[in-house]
């Protein structure tokens, strides 16, 4: 890891320092506004005995170090959500073990479906995890803890067939505020990005589009919202997933928008083009070759420094990173709304 050195900024993050932030400067000679981590795969394809990968997971800092939700896959190919921790964000302790829910808030049913792609909230001082969980098809499973020792399953947030459910870390005009991505029950051959509100985590209404796919070719097919958004001046910062059909499946390939602070249904800038998409070897080739997939982003707010995890071909865990004045000012030189 390298110092951060003075990034100067001027669209600034609204948040807390995390001067210990995974981070590595950008290389001289990338003209990316998104630059990879020069160690990746943080996690590996086979990280540990019985698990062929764990991919598209969500990270939050806590008490100095880091813990993560992650999406552990066996060789039955069935997902399930284990507990990390680290240190350093970079090198993680995955528990055996999957998370095992406590039901006294919930009758929500058949718990041991399948979990994937978690995503991790701080509100206040709870920790919300909303992932992807069988309930006859996908849909929007929610939990919540404050100590990462004890988690408690809240009801679904939908009905079937939902994915890509990410909470706001805060709550707006009194409500929470949760993205989501309508779907089908197999691979969605669409899909468009949602906003919901609900008063109490429980009863979720006031939905609203927020943006759709198509206009240019890498998100011409569906998107999906990625890390939980990241509150800045000039409005919240979305890392979403973007993906286009070719004769050789789907590709997932990552861009950004900016919403409105007090109603972030409306879409300031998009960009128009990819900020990631699947180039290294890891990202072309694994599982389903040709994935990233954003779920999780830690910032250091004095500095601006942003750190992203994302999924590479749904085999292991990648870190990228960017800070806010570039993205931001990419954002507004390369945007599309639509
Ligand atoms: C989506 C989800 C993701 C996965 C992606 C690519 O529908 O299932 O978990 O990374 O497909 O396979």
């Amino acid at each position: 890891m390298q110092e951060s050195g003075n990034l100067k900024h001027k669209g600034a993050i609204i948040g807390d320092a995390l001067p210990n932030i995974p981070w590595e400067k950008k290389p001289d000679e990338c003209r990316d506004i998104v630059w990879r981590f020069s160690g990746n795969p943080v996690l590996d394809r086979n990280p540990m005995p019985g698990i062929q990968g764990i991919y598209n997971s969500a990270v939050v800092p806590f008490q100095d170090e880091f813990v993560g939700v992650f999406r552990t896959e066996s060789k039955s190919r069935m997902p399930f959500l284990h507990l990390g921790k680290s240190r350093d964000g970079v090198h993680w302790e995955i528990e055996e073990q999957k998370i095992d829910f406590i039901y006294d808030e919930s009758d929500v049913g058949d718990p041991s479906a399948y979990a994937y792609d978690p995503r991790l909230c701080k509100i206040d001082d709870e920790f919300f995890i909303t992932w992807c969980s069988g309930h006859n098809g996908p849909t929007i499973g929610v939990a919540k803890t404050k100590d990462f020792k004890k988690f408690i399953r809240l009801e679904n947030a939908f009905l079937p067939f939902n994915r890509n459910g990410v909470l706001f870390p805060e709550k707006i005009n009194g409500n929470y505020f949760m993205f989501s991505r309508p779907s089908d029950d197999g691979h969605t051959p669409f899909g468009d990005i949602y906003l919901s509100q609900s008063p109490d985590m429980v009863y979720w209404g006031k939905h609203r589009l927020v943006m759709k796919s198509g206009g240019q070719w890498w998100q011409r097919t569906k998107i999906g919202a990625g890390p939980i958004p990241i509150e800045t001046t000039e409005g919240w910062l979305l890392f979403y997933h973007g993906v286009m059909d070719t004769c050789n499946g789907f590709v997932y390939s990552m861009g950004a928008a900016l919403l409105d602070i007090d109603r972030p249904w409306k879409v300031l800038y998009r960009t128009d083009r990819h900020i990631l998409t699947p180039e290294k070897d890891y990202e072309i080739s694994g599982h389903v070759p040709n994935v990233v997939f954003p779920c999780a982003a830690l910032c250091d707010a004095p500095s601006g420094r942003i750190a992203i995890y994302y999924g590479a071909a749904d085999t292991s865990t990648c870190l990228a990173f960017t800070a806010i004045d570039e993205i931001l000012d990419f954002l507004k030189a390369h945007s599309q709304v639509f």
